[in-house]
């Protein structure tokens, strides 16, 4: 298990869980293989940063019923994460602290948003500037999917001047075709992002940016 002091306070660091959903796990419309199986490790994570008291957001994809992201309306997916809808929920194992600051993406219907950098929640304020005003600066990610949310996620953080990095042992790709997942970590890498994983935390982070 991991300890406490292993996060440094000073990093600014917060956790982003990727949409960790139903649709997106084994049994769901839009499936990633193994998606469940990163569930145990993201959970330590989670418990990891809000034992440190930094935050932990956790994105949703939350489409409308009717969306040119379905491939019924002209897009590439089949139906997933309808708002509302079981298939939309959290993975049922998943365990998100009681603080935890969820970001919906996605309600756009004539949008992907694969990102949640541009999305605005009930105050009007985008992602990007409650981040901002939050003071963080660090952005670990985890979650779904590496080579579409995650990615997209990955390099929007950077492009804003974010200090990014992706939790290898917690994150899953769709790999429509085979090998996307290791280009996206690649180009992630290639734009400054840098890889982690529960094995680097108990040799203590880099506490430098
Ligand atoms: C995602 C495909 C379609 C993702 C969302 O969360 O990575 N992928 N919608
Ligand atoms: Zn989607």
């Amino acid at each position: 298990m991991v300890s406490k002091k292993e996060i440094p306070a000073h990093d600014h660091a917060a956790l982003l869980v990727v949409d960790m959903q139903i649709d997106f796990c084994p049994g769901g419309s839009l499936a990633v293989t193994g998606a469940d199986s990163i569930v145990p490790t993201i959970n330590k994570y989670v418990e990891l940063f809000s034992r440190s008291g930094l935050p932990v957001y956790a994105t949703r994809d939350w489409h409308p019923a009717e969306t040119t992201h379905f491939s019924q309306f002209g897009g590439q997916w089949p139906l997933h994460c309808v708002q509302g809808s079981r298939g939309a929920d959290f993975h049922p194992n998943l365990r998100l602290p009681r603080d935890v600051i969820i970001v919906s993406k996605g309600n756009n219907p004539q949008r992907d948003d694969y990102s949640p950098f541009q999305v605005s929640d009930a105050d009007g304020m985008t992602f990007l500037e409650r981040l901002r005003k939050t003071g963080v600066i660090h952005l670990y990610l985890c979650g779904l999917a590496t080579d579409y949310c995650v990615k997209c996620s990955a390099l929007d953080a950077l492009q804003a001047g974010f200090r990014v990095t992706v939790l290898t042992d917690a994150v899953k790709g769709v790999d429509l075709t085979q090998g996307d997942s290791q280009r996206a970590l690649e180009a992630i890498n290639r734009a400054g992002g840098e890889m982690g994983d529960l094995e680097s935390f108990r040799k203590g982070p880099a506490d430098t940016h």
